[in-house]
């Protein structure tokens, strides 16, 4: 059982350009559709796509299968008539139903390795919060990560206590795997952020809360360019 699973896990090492070409965005929009000032989830999403977004993870962790599933399917088909990619969280049953580009797993979820197994072509993002989650995802098969909270965020309590900047450079100098730095992200702060070694970031209640969510969409691919 050992050997398959160190097998599987030097079949799958892969090069940090070779992940860059499947991880192919910079600004990665997480979904809460209690950040989106009552808007549908479905409309918000589309006005960030509108502004240029290119990947969005469906994280609507309160939602039972089916309604997840339908919310999905919806988004599959909305992402692709605006060429993004589609992540779903934890969820890799519900990501390979609606054929989803990837699945973003959390530290409990099914490894890296193993979903591979499930369906390879899967892209795998991973959620990490230090150093030590950050190396064991990238050895476990992951294609790209978050690290977070940087900063301080609207919802604190639930993600724990900002990790900081001297984290996320440490990080960036310790890992190959894109590095998407994530918890309290705005405008103001993006430049700090990317000069201390992210690749890039994703993001909730900035573009979520804005009211103008297409525009905001819009500043934050700019800065990023
Ligand atoms: N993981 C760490 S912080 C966070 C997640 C999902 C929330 C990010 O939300 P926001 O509004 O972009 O700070």
């Amino acid at each position: 059982m050992i050997a398959l699973k160190d097998n599987l896990l030097l079949a799958e090492k892969k090069t940090k350009e070779k992940h860059f070409l499947a991880v192919d965005f910079n600004l990665y929009l997480i979904t809460d559709r209690n950040q989106t000032r009552g808007k549908s989830l479905i409309k918000a999403v589309t006005e960030a796509l509108k502004g240029g977004l290119k990947a969005v993870q469906l994280r609507e962790k309160d939602l039972g299968t089916r309604q997840l599933l339908a919310l999905a399917y919806e988004l599959r088909e909305l992402t692709l008539k605006y060429d993004a990619r589609l992540f779903i969280n934890d969820r890799v049953d519900i990501a390979i139903a609606v054929d989803a580009d990837g699945v973003h797993l959390r530290q409990d979820s099914i490894p890296p390795y193993a979903v591979k197994r499930l369906s390879p072509k899967l892209i795998i993002g991973v959620s990490t919060h230090s150093l030590e989650e950050a190396l064991n995802a990238e050895k476990r098969g992951a294609d790209f990560i978050t690290l977070g909270p940087i900063y301080p965020t609207p919802s604190k309590l639930k993600y724990g206590k900002p990790i900081g900047i001297e984290t996320l450079k440490e990080v960036a100098e310790r890992i190959t795997i894109p590095l998407f730095a994530i918890g309290g992200i705005k405008l103001e702060n993006l430049k700090e952020v990317m000069d201390n070694g992210a690749d890039g970031i994703a993001v909730i209640s900035a573009i979520l809360s804005a009211k103008d969510i297409k525009t905001a969409t819009g500043r934050f691919l700019r800065l990023l360019t």
